[in-house]
């Protein structure tokens, strides 16, 4: 393993044979990119991995005239670090003076930013920066706002550091920042780097995960963006995400009758309000009882705040309900009963299935005449229910008795 560079502040070598001006001077120079950097003390030979302390001594030789120089050039410095701005769709970045060799102490970063629904890709044609252990000298860093997403550096990978090779460093989403530094010296002369960006379309159908922002039915994918749609039957909702049902007009006039939410037993429609009336004459009264699966997405704490049903009839408001736990059997005492389904923008749930009666009011006990009969025989009549009297062979119906209506 190669030994890590120590920090300038923990050199404490002499300056060698040559002044600390005529250093400072030369460094200037360097740093100008007037002229070339002086080979060191000690010859110009690339540090090998497990060189051990010679380098450290080697580089202590550098420090008096250096921290010279970092007083005298420190604006000169500061200019040479810069950000720049990139905002088309591809693009061409490369090191400082790419293809000569790049300056010292230099940092410049390209902040590179595309529209909404495409991603960066980068990738690299040539490569050649100082090596280091862990990229501590010179590097090409890739970043976004908040992760970094390779570090480069050296001429060819190690244990310790990577070079881009044929990689591809793609960006999570549409930004990304790359930033090249150089330390305050060479051993040699390095070429640099030179990479290339295009912005690529994100593939919003294979990657959503998060359901809050994937598509309901079906998904289409297209440069740039997406858009969502519906299965036949459905129409999408404002959302532009989920699918509703049309659901809020269904009148049942039947005495029986059998009422479940959209597409029971399967998941029913998210972002749907459906209303069902049961409208029957005045002097009958519904019952409704819940039947099978009873599946409506509900909350542990706090009372169905996503989905649930709710019965009206008359003046009595019953419900919400929610939950697997299906209402017991309703008798409305009314005539006239409107049930509301709601469904929020998400979850799969199985809805409801509920079965209803109308029983109209009971009358007075009716007997068969005694040379006839009543079809159909019954215990007890109701409101509506409808009798044929008829008489024996040679006899007559003179009145009809206790019959309402
Ligand atoms: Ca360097
Ligand atoms: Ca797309
Ligand atoms: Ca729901």
């Amino acid at each position: 393993m190669q030994t890590p560079r120590p920090p300038p502040e923990d050199l404490d070598k002499g300056p060698g044979h040559a002044s600390i001006a005529q250093e400072a001077l030369r460094v200037l120079l360097v740093q100008m990119g007037l002229r070339e950097a002086p080979r060191r003390v000690g010859g110009g030979e690339p540090r090998t991995e497990g060189s051990g302390s010679g380098m450290g001594s080697e580089r202590a030789k550098e420090k008096p005239w250096l921290l010279l120089c970092h007083a005298l050039c420190f604006s000169l410095l500061k200019a040479s670090a810069h950000t720049v701005e990139l905002n088309d769709m591809f693009g061409q970045i490369q090191s400082p003076g790419y293809p000569d060799s790049y300056p010292s102490d230099s940092e410049v970063t390209w902040n590179i930013t595309v529209p909404e629904g495409f991603r960066i890709k980068l990738y690299f044609m040539h490569f050649n920066l100082e090596s280091s252990y862990l990229c501590e000298y010179d590097y090409v860093k890739v970043e976004t706002e908040d992760q970094v997403l390779a570090t480069f550096c050296g001429r060819e990978t190690t244990d310790t550091e990577q070079t881009p090779g044929q990689e591809v460093v793609l960006s999570p989403g549409s930004f990304m920042s790359v930033t090249f530094r150089s330390d305050f010296s060479n051993e040699e002369r390095y070429t640099g780097f030179d990479a290339h960006y295009m912005a690529v379309d994100v593939d919003e159908c294979k990657e959503r995960e998060d359901e809050e922002l994937s598509c309901d039915h079906y998904c289409h994918n297209y440069i740039g963006g997406y858009y969502c749609s519906c299965r036949f039957g459905y129409i999408l909702h404002t959302d532009n995400r989920t699918c509703r049902v049309e659901c809020s007009d269904n009148l049942f006039t039947q005495r029986t009758g059998l009422i479940t939410s959209p597409d029971y037993p399967n998941p029913y429609p998210k972002s749907s309000e459906c209303l069902y009336n049961i409208e029957l004459e005045e002097g009958f009264m519904v019952s409704l009882q819940f039947e099978d699966i009873f599946d409506i997405e509900d909350h542990p704490e706090v009372p169905c705040p996503y989905d649930y049903i709710k019965i009206k009839a008359g003046a009595k408001v019953l419900g919400p309900f929610c939950g697997e736990k299906a209402p017991e059997p309703i008798s409305t005492q009314s005539h006239s009963v409107q049930i509301l389904f709601r469904s929020d923008n998400s979850g799969e749930n199985r809805g409801w299935r509920l079965s209803y009666r109308a029983a109209g009011n009971e009358c007075p006990e009716l007997q068969p005449p005694v040379h006839g009969k009543i079809e159909p025989l019954q215990a007890t009549y109701s409101f509506k229910d409808q009798v044929l009297i008829s008489c024996d062979t040679g006899y007559k119906v003179l009145k009809v008795q206790g019959l309402p209506g």
